[in-house]
């Protein structure tokens, strides 16, 4: 162990502890933007400098370790002085428009120039625009990058996929799309992860939400809302809700309220997906197609884009199932349509996602239907529908739970789980069970595969059922899933049946999400998914009536051929 001082407090720590984490442990929170514990440990922005007594200058404390004795201050003058200088130099180079930021109230760079009471920008220098597709669904501003190099390095460690890279030297570094290719042209899963660890307004997502108000004041559109499982683990961080209270049902309050005409919940077309998935599965592993183990699932389009592009020889070994979100567009502008009494063209389909990647998933050529359009119309972030909240002044206070429209009421608890990492598996685990078994498992009974924290990233469990033997896994994060297919290629792990999740605990931690600049709360979110999914009354897909009687009315059986129409893929987009 090492003792030191900081700003006159004792502290003991484990030799080889950074003074920014010996510091922390005390409660003493050095400023910083552009450390990230275990992935961002440069001292790019040199905000963190401390002083140490003895020494003549002034040292960064996010990488250099404590020493036996140091005492060391985290706001002499000398130290305020120097992080003042800095901070400006910074903002000099900023485009410092924060009245019209997405990150305004949420950037770490206006709240240090405000903690340090920065009030004028000293040196104003002609920033360099770098050209941006602004229809790609992420959007890069190049004037609003600090080059803190978390975007680098979180594509790169985090998901293995190196999109960005530095460019230029001097004064002139700045960051760029990789081998000098556009970002449509590069491999980005859309993941969305480079956003939420971006710490100002220099990443974002494409906003939708003009789209959508458009749809809305439309004579001819009926407006159609799914809202995703993971959404309502985090709307209510950016409105002041706790986590009890900020219920997917008060969020269809507020879509009514805003003008919306029908109001859904994704959990029930991810309790459809699991019909015809599970049913796949089962199909698959029957038919002993041994050469195609293991199944991938099919429902992250993070996930989609990533195999589609390192690993494209594995995409036969994709479910065929659409996500949730796909079937759910293209039941409501079939069956939905019919029942209400409108032809498919009017009906505009939108899906609240935590994610990214959904906004190109819904425009792939693959989903658009001639008759209908897409299946899905328009995405938009939780981020995205907590600002249309605040646009149309909808108070919190004031909503209340309301049920989800009729035809699509019911989903149970293990549509609800989709959103953590394991859910997926565990919801078609319960209904595999059924189905080889002829009665229900406990539902609690595949809970190994579900995740805590980050750890490996991957959980493995073999079942035996009847005699058979059923491996499985269940990986989040592209980096740990790149890990994970180099092993299975090598044949070193073998599954039957894999499930991936491009973010960190799963859509919960999804690039759409509220940002906390340096706290990850994917597990935390999650945890709130599998005590829903606890307190539900309805908790295997196979029981969900609404499913049942959409088979009954209208696809006959799981994997009919007007299931194969509409709610399968070939993946070949
Ligand atoms: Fe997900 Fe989904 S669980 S991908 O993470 O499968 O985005 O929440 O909506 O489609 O259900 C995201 C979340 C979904 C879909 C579902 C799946
Ligand atoms: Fe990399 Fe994901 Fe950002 Fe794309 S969205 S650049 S894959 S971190």
């Amino acid at each position: 162990m090492v003792n030191l001082t900081i700003d006159n407090v004792k502290i003991e720590v484990a030799e080889g502890t950074t003074i920014m984490q010996a510091a922390k442990s005390k409660g003493i929170e050095i400023p910083h933007l552009c450390y990230l514990k275990d992935l961002n440990e440069i001292a790019a922005c040199r905000v963190c400098v401390v002083e140490v007594e003895g020494k003549g200058k002034l040292i960064t404390a996010c990488n250099n370790v404590v020493e036996e004795d140091m005492v060391i201050f985290t706001n002499s003058p000398k130290v305020m002085l120097d992080r003042m200088r800095t901070v400006q130099m910074i903002l000099s180079q900023h485009d410092c428009k924060c009245a019209t930021c997405v990150r305004s109230g949420n950037c770490s760079l206006q709240k240090l120039s405000n903690d340090l009471n920065i009030q004028d920008v000293l040196y104003e220098e002609n920033l360099e625009h770098q050209a941006w597709d602004n229809s790609f669904p992420l959007i890069r501003d190049s004037k609003k990058c600090i080059k803190c190099m978390r975007c680098i390095q979180v594509c790169d460690k985090m998901q293995s996929l190196n999109i960005w890279e530095l460019e230029g030297t001097g004064a002139r570094t700045t960051v760029n799309i990789s081998g000098s290719r556009t970002i449509a042209e590069s491999d980005c899963s859309l993941c969305g992860q480079c956003i939420t660890h971006c710490p100002v307004g220099a990443l974002k997502e494409r906003d939708d939400t003009s789209k959508l108000w458009e749809a809305i004041a439309s004579e001819d559109k009926v407006v159609v809302v799914q809202v995703a499982p993971a959404v309502r683990t985090s709307w209510g961080e950016e409105i002041g809700l706790e986590i009890k209270e900020a219920t997917v049902n008060k969020i269809f309050d507020a879509l009514k309220k805003i003008g919306v005409d029908y109001v859904f919940d994704t959990a029930y077309s991810a309790d459809l997906t699991i019909m015809e998935e599970a049913n796949e599965f089962l199909d698959r592993f029957n038919n002993n197609e041994l050469d195609e183990r293991p199944m991938f699932t099919s429902c992250c389009p993070g996930w989609l884009r990533f195999i589609k592009g390192q690993f494209p020889h594995l995409v036969p070994q994709l479910s065929t199932a659409k996500s949730p979100m796909q079937m759910f567009g293209s039941v409501m502008k079939t069956y939905f349509a019919e029942k209400i009494g409108k032809k498919p063209e009017n009906i505009y389909s939108v899906a609240v996602m935590p994610c990214l990647a959904k906004k190109g998933e819904s425009e792939m050529e693959l989903f658009y239907e001639e008759y209908a359009g897409h299946d899905t119309d328009c995405v938009i972030t939780t981020r995205e529908l907590v600002r249309m909240l605040r646009a149309a002044h909808i108070n919190s206070n004031t909503l209340e739970d309301i049920e989800p429209d009729k035809l699509f009421e019911k989903s149970s608890g293990a549509g609800v789980i989709f959103g953590a990492t394991g859910g997926v598996m565990e919801a078609a685990l319960r209904t595999a069970y059924y189905t080889i078994m002829g009665e229900n498992c406990s539902p609690d009974a595949f809970e190994v595969v579900r995740a805590e924290s980050q750890d490996t990233g991957v959980s493995e469990a073999s079942f035996n059922l009847n005699g058979v033997e059923l491996r499985v896994a269940a990986v989040n994060g592209l980096g740990n899933a790149r890990k994970l297919i180099e092993e299975i290629e090598r044949g070193e792990k073998k599954y039957d049946f894999v499930e991936v999740m491009a973010c960190p605990g799963g859509c919960v931690g999804g690039g759409g999400q509220p940002i906390h600049d340096g706290d990850e709360l994917a597990f935390e979110r999650g945890k709130n998914l599998y005590f829903l999914d606890k307190k539900s009354e309805l908790r295997y897909s196979h029981e969900n009536e609404d499913v049942k009687s959409l088979y009954e009315n209208y696809f006959d059986k799981p994997n009919s051929h007007k299931a194969h129409m509409l709610l399968h893929t070939d993946h070949n987009s």
